[in-house]
C-alpha cells in the first residue's frame, strides 16, 4: 500500500512538473530538430551536401548588409556548424580591435539548456576563434573560407557528456558585420534569437538533437544497370521466339 501512495505522490509531481515547466528556460521556442548522419564531413570551411539536409535558420533579423544561412547536423559525439555570410563589404581584419568588432560570427551553447552556462565562441572570416564566457578554446575547431561578397564558417564541436539523442542545447547565433573600414558595427542575428541578447542565456532558444538519420543521396548512375540489360536481351529474345513460332504456323496454314 505504502508503495501504490508512494507511486502516486510521483505521479502527480511528474504531472505537476509538466505543468509548471521544469525550468522558464525550457519554455522558449524550439529552433527546430537537428539530424543525425553517418555522412563524412570534412572540416575545410566549405559547405558538405548533408549540411543541406541538416537543420538551416536564416541569420537576417533585423536585416542590416549582412545576412547568413546557418547549417546544423550531428554525428557521433559531434554536434557541426557552418554558418554561410553574404556580405558585400568584408573589411579587413586587425589584430588591435576586438573581436566582435571584425566582420565574423558568434556562435553560443547552453548545453544544458538551463541557463546556466554560456559556452561563446567568435570566429572571425579568417578561421580564427575567441572563446567567451564558460568556453574553452579547443572544445571547438573551425575552418573558414572567404570569397568575393560571401565567406563561410564551418564549425564543429565534441558534445559534452550527457548530450545525446533528445537533449535540447540553447543556442544564439549572429553575425558581426563591419561595415565602412570597420568604422559602423551591425548585429544580424536569426530569427529565432530574437528574444535574447547573446549574452542572455536564460532567454535563448534551443536547438534538439534528433535520433532520424539523414543521408547524402546516391549519385545517379549514367549508364542503366547490368541487370536491366540483361532483362532487355532475355525479352528481345521471347519477342523473337514468339515471332518465329507465328511464322511457322503461317507457313503451315499456307501449306495445308
Ligand atoms: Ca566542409
Ligand atoms: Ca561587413
Amino acid at each position: 500500500m505504502k508503495k501504490i501512495i508512494s507511486l502516486a505522490m510521483a505521479a502527480m509531481l511528474t504531472v505537476g512538473s509538466m505543468v509548471i515547466g521544469v525550468s522558464a528556460h525550457k519554455d522558449y521556442k524550439s529552433w527546430g530538430n537537428v539530424p543525425a548522419t553517418d555522412a563524412k564531413i570534412t572540416l575545410d570551411g566549405k559547405i558538405d551536401e548533408i549540411y543541406k539536409k541538416g537543420l538551416v535558420v536564416d541569420v537576417a533579423t533585423p536585416a542590416n548588409g549582412a545576412t547568413g544561412k546557418a547549417y546544423f547536423v550531428w554525428s557521433g559525439s559531434n554536434l557541426y556548424c557552418a554558418i554561410e555570410v553574404k556580405d558585400a563589404d568584408i573589411c579587413a581584419l586587425d589584430d588591435a580591435k576586438n573581436a566582435w568588432e571584425q566582420d565574423g560570427i558568434e556562435l553560443t551553447y547552453d548545453w544544458k539548456n538551463d541557463g546556466s552556462t554560456r559556452h561563446k565562441w567568435m570566429v572571425r572570416y579568417d578561421g580564427r576563434v575567441t572563446k567567451a564566457g564558460d568556453a574553452s578554446a579547443d572544445a571547438i575547431k573551425a575552418a573558414a573560407t572567404k570569397a568575393d561578397g560571401s565567406y563561410i564558417i564551418e564549425m564543429v564541436n565534441a558534445l559534452p557528456d550527457g548530450v545525446k539523442a533528445g537533449s535540447q542545447i540553447g543556442i544564439n547565433v549572429l553575425i558581426d558585420d563591419m561595415s565602412n573600414n570597420n568604422a559602423a558595427r551591425g548585429i544580424i542575428r536569426s530569427v529565432q534569437s530574437g528574444n535574447a541578447t547573446e549574452n542572455e542565456v536564460a532567454k535563448f532558444d534551443y536547438i534538439v538533437l534528433s535520433a532520424d538519420k539523414v543521408a547524402v543521396e546516391a549519385a545517379k548512375p549514367t549508364t542503366p544497370p547490368t541487370a536491366a540489360q540483361t532483362a532487355d536481351a532475355l525479352s528481345l529474345t521471347v519477342a523473337a521466339a514468339a515471332i518465329g513460332a507465328a511464322g511457322i504456323v503461317v507457313f503451315r496454314k499456307k501449306r495445308g
